[in-house]
């Protein structure tokens, strides 16, 4: 049988964390699978629009971020959430709520990828002291330390970076 899990990617802005995502999300479904994204930039529109990028308001948002996505876990879903969760306080607190459904996955790319990246162009309006408490510029992104998988995406292609979140999944909640 099918198993629900909670797979946590963790990541700068522009690592590709939203893009791995979509693509685990198509790949899935296309296999049967009930899969669901959570996305950071997303969930700040509706459940999150009340909160900000404070210290306190990223734990926030990644604490109902992890409840949610138990929720759906725990009904036998595959739910994929896309958060930078800067802090490895909050990834362990989102580990807590997850219990053994939830797996920590790096979406690695270095801060200078990211930067020459700047899809939204927001690193640029970061250097240029447009966006406060900027993560990577003016806030910190601490490295997770046991995630269960490392996808570097600065030297894998999204086709092969896709494809290693795919076999992990299928890995961890059965065929
Ligand atoms: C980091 C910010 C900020 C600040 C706006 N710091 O790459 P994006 O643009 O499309 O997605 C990022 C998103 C980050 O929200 P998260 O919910 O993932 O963050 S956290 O887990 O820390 O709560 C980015 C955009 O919002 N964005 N301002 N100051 N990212």
């Amino acid at each position: 049988g099918h198993r629900g899990a909670v797979l946590w990617l963790t990541g700068l802005s522009g690592a590709g964390k939203s893009t791995l995502a979509m693509g685990l999300e198509r790949t899935l479904f296309e296999r049967g699978r009930q899969v669901y994204v959570l996305d950071g930039d997303g969930v700040r529109q509706g459940l999150n629009g009340d909160l900000g990028f404070s210290p306190a308001d990223r734990s926030e948002n990644i604490r109902r971020v992890a409840e949610a996505a138990r929720l759906f876990a725990e009904a036998g879903m595959i739910v994929v959430t896309a958060l930078i969760s800067p802090t490895r306080q909050d990834r362990a607190r989102a580990r807590a709520i997850g219990g053994d459904l939830f797996h920590e996955i790096h979406v690695k790319a270095d801060l200078d990828t990211c930067e020459q990246r700047d899809p939204k162009g927001l690193y640029r309006r970061a250097r240029a002291g447009e966006i406060p408490e900027f993560t990577g510029v003016s806030a910190p992104y601490e490295e997770p330390q046991a995630a269960e998988l490392v996808v570097e995406t600065g030297r894998l292609g999204i086709e092969e970076a896709v494809a290693e979140l795919v076999g992990y999944a299928e890995r961890v909640t059965g065929l």
